[in-house]
């Protein structure tokens, strides 16, 4: 029995190669791998750097989808149906929109894969595969199994994705790990994290949990063991951690060097509309950045623009902000209004979607604002996200921020880090604007 692992990319402009800030080694996949038995034959397809061979000879494909790669994923899928190959699809997209994956595989698996891949397999095997499996939430695995991107390593960028937890306390609305995992958080053994960690071939790590806090004696117990480790590592994080100097430090101690915050907004009125509002009641919100920074942890700052109170008032006051706190590196992103989030359903019922499945729109491309915000245009809003981005990635700032990170760390990596990723981010604002959603992905080269 063999099974296929295909990763559809997102898209990509004509005769351009894919960006590089995406191009991480695709945990996922490891994860579903480690879950089969030695006795399966397998193989793997990333789609963002080689081509799918269609014709291959296998008996089962597994798809990944997220919301950005569900056109690319339906239709990779239907050039394997059309030759006779039976489709699984799972992952966020599947689990969040499964009425519309249903249309495009022999069978769907919602929530994680751990519990009931086994299930899968047998009624592979006795010819009675199910259109739909719940797997629910949990995290049961050892080892992710590596081995079937051995060989495409060098293609990625050298950082090694680990995961300690799945899922998140909090419930803003428009967070797909909110609508994914129900405000549900569950964890790994400490072992198992410590045994993956060094198997691993790179020495920077990207813990991708969501909320690594959300239990904390599980963190610092994390923490004490990834001491005795010569690795540096960041994740992301929510602010009130900062108000726990202990933890600060032993983050610092265990090789942390940068968290990723989502701070959404600096309005109030945003924060509340999004049901983050709790983030502001932590109160000093200026303190506590600079206590991350005292310690020599260095911030990726990440801001979603659209909500009511947003004009362009707010990106210039966002930039002000970000200058001030010279943040390692921000994002300014547009709010994506992810299906079966509370931010989808509200304004779907506010007759504000200019799309309502702008994921599978054709013409749609990455940047592309899908609803009507209140105080600006759409096109405005673009614009802003485009514009306010280049200021921030622009040579003077890069320049400037570069001095006070290495004020703020001396790490050789961590510095040297800083300058790769924000010249990367420098050179790829234009590139990223505009890429077609699920297109010229069939071209020879990618
Ligand atoms: C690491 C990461 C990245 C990395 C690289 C990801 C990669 N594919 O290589 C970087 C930083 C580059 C990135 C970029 C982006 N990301 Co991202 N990313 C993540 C993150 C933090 C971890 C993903 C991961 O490895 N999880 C671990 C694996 C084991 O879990 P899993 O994927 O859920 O898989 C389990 C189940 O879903 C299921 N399953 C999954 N696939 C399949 C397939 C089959 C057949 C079966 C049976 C089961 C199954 O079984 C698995 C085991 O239980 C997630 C959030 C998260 N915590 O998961 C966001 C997330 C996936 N990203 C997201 C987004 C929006 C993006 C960007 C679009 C952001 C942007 N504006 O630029 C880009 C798009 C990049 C791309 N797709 O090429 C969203 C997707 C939401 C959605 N509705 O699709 C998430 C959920 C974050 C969020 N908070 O909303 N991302
Ligand atoms: S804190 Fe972050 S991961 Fe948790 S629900 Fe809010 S946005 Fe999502």
């Amino acid at each position: 029995m063999k099974i296929t692992f295909i990763l559809p990319a997102i898209g990509k402009k004509t005769g351009q190669k894919y960006l590089k800030s995406w191009l991480m080694e695709p945990l996922t996949v490891a994860v579903l791998n480690s879950m089969i038995p030695d006795t399966y034959e397998r193989e793997f397809f990333d789609d963002r750097i080689e081509k799918i061979n269609y014709d291959t000879k296998t008996d089962i494909v597994f798809i990944t989808v997220e919301t950005y790669t569900a056109k690319r994923a339906y239709y990779i899928a239907s050039e394997f149906r059309k030759r006779g190959k039976k489709v699984v699809m799972g992952g966020y997209h599947v689990t969040l929109c499964p009425e519309e994956a249903v249309l495009h595989s022999d069978s769907i698996m919602v929530g994680n894969a751990d519990g009931i891949i086994s299930q899968v397999l047998n009624d592979i095997e006795n010819d009675t595969l199910q259109p739909r499996y719940d797997g629910g939430a949990c995290i049961m695995y050892k080892m992710p199994d590596r081995s079937i991107y051995a060989d495409k390593m060098k293609k990625y960028l050298p950082v090694s994705l680990v995961e300690t937890g799945r899922g998140c306390y909090h419930n803003c609305e428009f967070c797909s790990i909110a609508g994914y995992y129900k405000q549900c958080y569950i964890h790994r053994e400490v072992e198992d994290i410590i045994a993956e960690i060094k198997a691993c071939r790179h020495k920077i790590f990207f813990f991708v949990d969501d909320s690594i806090f959300s239990n904390r004696s599980f963190a610092k117990e994390l923490f004490e063991e990834l001491k005795k480790l010569d690795i540096i590592w960041t994740t992301q994080i929510t602010l009130d951690i900062a108000r726990d100097d202990e933890m600060l430090h032993l983050m610092k101690e265990s090789g942390c060097e940068m968290v990723l915050i989502g701070f959404e907004s600096i309005e109030s009125d945003n924060l509340k509309q999004m049901n983050k509002g709790w983030s502001e009641r932590l109160g000093e919100r200026e303190k506590l950045i600079q206590k991350i920074h005292d310690v020599g942890i260095g911030i990726y700052a990440s801001f979603v623009f659209g909500f009511d109170s947003d004009n362009e008032d707010t990106f210039k006051a966002t930039l002000e902000f970000c200058e001030k706190h010279q943040f390692f590196v921000v994002a300014f992103n547009h709010l994506l209004i992810f299906p079966n989030t509370k931010t989808y359903e509200s304004f779907k019922a506010d007759g504000r979607l200019i799309s309502e499945k702008w994921w599978l729109e054709s013409g749609y491309t990455f940047g592309m604002v899908t609803f009507n915000p209140k105080q600006i245009t759409s096109d405005h809003l673009r614009a802003c996200c485009k514009g306010y981005r280049k200021k921030y990635f622009s040579f003077p700032s890069i320049f400037r921020r570069g001095k006070t990170m290495r004020k703020r760390s001396k790490g050789f990596l961590i510095n040297f880090a800083y300058w790769v990723i924000n010249i990367i981010f420098h050179f790829e604002i234009d590139k990223r604007f505009g890429i077609p959603i699920g297109e010229n992905l069939e071209e020879k080269k990618k």
